[in-house]
This record gives C-alpha cells, sequence and structure tokens, in this order.
C-alpha cells in the first residue's frame, strides 16, 4: 500500500518511538513497537522490553484488556510483522486473530525463517486487513542488527575508532590518552550498551588492559531510564591468535561473560586459572596467521546481532579492508598528532580510487568537543 493517511503515520511513528524503548534490552530479540487504535482514538500500546517476555502486541493488548475494553475491530499499528510461531512466547498473529482486531498495519515483514511473511499470511486468512509497508525504512532501522543476522546468519558490524584532525590515534611513541574527550567516551557506553558483543585484540588487552564493559555511572539519563539492572553487558571477544593471554588481565576480573578466540588450544596450565566466565574458541587462520574473521563473523551471527569493535589499528583495519564492516564510527578531536603519528586503520596500498571503501555518512554531529561521524558501507 502507498497511500497512508496521515493518521496512519501518526500511529505508526508512534509505534516506532514505543520500540525505540527496547534498544537497551531486547537483545537478541528485535525492538518492536505496536499501538492499537478504536475509532481514532489510542485504546492499547506496548513494545517488547525483554527476550522471554510479552512481545509488543500482547502488552498492547494487555492493556485493553487492562482497561476492560474489547480489540473487536481496532486496527493495530506494528513495526515488525506479528510472528507466527511458538517461540518462548506464542504467536502475535494468533493474538491479534482472537481479539478480533480488524486491521494491522505493518511497517516491515520479518525476516526470521520461523517467521517470514506466514504472520502477515494467518492474519489475512483470518480475514483481517493487513497493509504492509508504513515507515518501512523507519522500523527497519531499528533493527539493523537483528535483520541481517536473520537475513545472513552474520552479525553486523560496528568498527570505532577514535583519532585526531589527521586521522592519528596516538603519539609515534604511543602516547595515546586521551584523544577524544569525557563526552565522546560516554558515548562509547551507549554503543557497548546496545551491542550484542564487543570485540578487540591482544594487543590492545596487552597495552592498554580495557575492562571492556559497560560502565553504568557513564550512561547518564539512560540508567535513570531503565534501571542499573536492566543494563546489559555485552559478550566480550578478544582475538589472541597465538594463545597468549593470561588471567592477570583486567577483563578477567569482571565477571561478565568472555570469549577467547585463538588459533591454538592455550596451555592447560593456563587455562585452569581462567574464571568460569572465559569460554575458548579455537578457529583456523588465514595465510598470516590472524584468525578468520568470516569465520568468527559466522560464529558470532549464531546468537548475535551485533558487533562492536574496540581495536587497534590493525585489526579495525582489518575488517574495513576485507569489506566486513557495516559501519564505521569516527569520533574526531580538534587535535593533530603529526604525520609520524600511529594511522587510525592499517590498510593495502591502494592503487584506484575504485579499490577504496565506499563509505555514506549517515550522521554526524558534535559530541563534546569532539565531531563524530556514523559513516556506513556501500554493500554491492
Ligand atoms: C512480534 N512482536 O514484539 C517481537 C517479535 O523467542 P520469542 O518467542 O520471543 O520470539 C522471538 C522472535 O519473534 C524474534 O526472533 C522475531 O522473529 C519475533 N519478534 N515478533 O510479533 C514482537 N519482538
Ligand atoms: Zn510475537
Amino acid at each position: 500500500m502507498s497511500n497512508w493517511s496521515s493518521f496512519d503515520i501518526e500511529m505508526m511513528s508512534r509505534a516506532i518511538m514505543l520500540a525505540e524503548k527496547g534498544r537497551y534490552t531486547t537483545r537478541p530479540n528485535p525492538c518492536v513497537g505496536c499501538v492499537i487504535v478504536d475509532d481514532g482514538n489510542i485504546v492499547g500500546e506496548g513494545y517488547h522490553q525483554r527476550a522471554g517476555q510479552g512481545h509488543a502486541e500482547v502488552n498492547a493488548l494487555k492493556m485493553l484488556k487492562d482497561k476492560g475494553l474489547s480489540a473487536q475491530g481496532t486496527t493495530a499499528y506494528v513495526t515488525l510483522e506479528p510472528c507466527s510461531h511458538f517461540g518462548r512466547t506464542p504467536p502475535c498473529a494468533l493474538g491479534l486473530i482472537n481479539a478480533n482486531v480488524a486491521r494491522v498495519v505493518v511497517a516491515v515483514t520479518d525476516p526470521n525463517p520461523e517467521v517470514s511473511g506466514r504472520g502477515i499470511a494467518m492474519l489475512r486468512e483470518a480475514g483481517i486487513q493487513v497493509d504492509v509497508g508504513l515507515l518501512a525504512e523507519q522500523a527497519y532501522a531499528l533493527n539493523l542488527g537483528f535483520m541481517k543476522r536473520m537475513k545472513t546468519g552474520l552479525p553486523w558490524v560496528t568498527v570505532k575508532v577514535a583519532a585526531s584532525l589527521d586521522g592519528k590515534t596516538a603519539l609515534s611513541n604511543g602516547v595515546s590518552k586521551w584523544i577524544t574527550g569525557p563526552a565522546a567516551r560516554a558515548d562509547v557506553q551507549k554503543y557497548r550498551a546496545s551491542h550484542c558483543a564487543l570485540l578487540t585484540g591482544i594487543e590492545t588487552v596487552l597495552i592498554d588492559d580495557p575492562s571492556l564493559n559497560v560502565r553504568v555511572e557513564s550512561l547518564g539519563e539512560l540508567t535513570t531510564q531503565l534501571g542499573a539492572d536492566d543494563i546489559f553487558q555485552p559478550l566480550r571477544v578478544v582475538l589472541d591468535s597465538q594463545a597468549r593471554l593470561t588471567a592477570t588481565a583486567k577483563l578477567f576480573s569482571i565477571s561478565s561473560p568472555i570469549l577467547l578466540v585463538s588459533a591454538c588450544q592455550y596451555p592447560e596450565q593456563v587455562k585452569a586459572t581462567f574464571p568460569a566466565h572465559v569460554s575458548c574458541l579455537v578457529l583456523e587462520c588465514d595465510p598470516l596467521g590472524r584468525i578468520s574473521l568470516p569465520a568468527l563473523l559466522a560464529y558470532l551471527g549464531t546468537t548475535a546481532n551485533s558487533v562492536f569493535v574496540e581495536a587497534g589499528a590493525t585489526l579495525a583495519g582489518a575488517f574495513v579492508a576485507q569489506n566486513l564492516a557495516d559501519d564505521v564510527v569516527l569520533y574526531q578531536a580538534p587535535k593533530i598528532l603529526g604525520s609520524h603519528g600511529r594511522n587510525m586503520l592499517q590498510l593495502p596500498d591502494y592503487t584506484t580510487l575504485e579499490q577504496t571503501p565506499s563509505l555514506q555518512l549517515i550522521d554526524e554531529r558534535s559530541i563534546g568537543k569532539d565531531k563524530r561521524y556514523i559513516l556506513r558501507y556501500n554493500k554491492t
């Protein structure tokens, strides 16, 4: 359908706004919002808060029920196709059918192979009018990671870089603290909090000894909105091809899960000192002895919608050079570190402009005294 009324647009915008509230808590499920309208009035609304809990439609229908209202003859606006499968919860399509909803407006179809059009078919078979495609682009953008993983089995990859105006991350002698300011660093915490997995390399762990967790106190108003218990700690992934890491790393002192990926087994006596929240995975290497990033992403894609790469120039550059990044988030500080400073990305020597990565600027803004650019790869 293409002739949407301004009322339809207003209702779906509201459903998208509701879906957005689940951004930090629904993973690996998608963010979904639902608004139920009776005769031009919103009578129920809801969003999916957590995997395992009620879907958006169920929460919206519950609001009606709590008010003692019937959903008979109503219109439901849903940002994602209602599910058709018995997962952790029963099918939402069935819930809408049983509630006698008259019309369902869907923003985007659900690429989950368990659903993928069947929710819409179920509704139509039950005689419900279903209109699809309203504000599809915005609704799709709510769940880039979920959508990509459902379609390809791979997570959405965002590579973070913090650099100077001249694209350097450190002086030639390695001095790097702090290139960007506190506001940019707090912004990074929000990125961490919204991702399923954080990825770094052994060099960064050995040199910087990061915790690589979400620091709740840095999330500002988000914590009051969510409650500290709702803050999700992503899986921390370290690429350590030669199995060099030992249990003294600061990373280990925080109890959220860690995955160490190497090309050979860790020595048994070292492994024995790893705490229980650490697991190890051996993956194949490329001819240069680097862990295969496609194999890594295929593995992470079994559970993670999104991966946030916070690594040095070699690993971050490898994602870019191998065309495996979806977004680059670049924090740029108003500093100049000089031509001998360290490059932000280690990349091949391109000889034609056609070989260089093709990026589109999605967003550009000031964060404190720094700039943040979100660049998206144009994939063919
Ligand atoms: C909907 N409404 O609000 C959401 C949907 O494990 P479950 O039972 O929670 O099912 C998860 C799947 O359901 C998820 O992969 C996606 O296909 C769909 N999510 N569907 O109708 C919702 N969150
Ligand atoms: Zn559902």
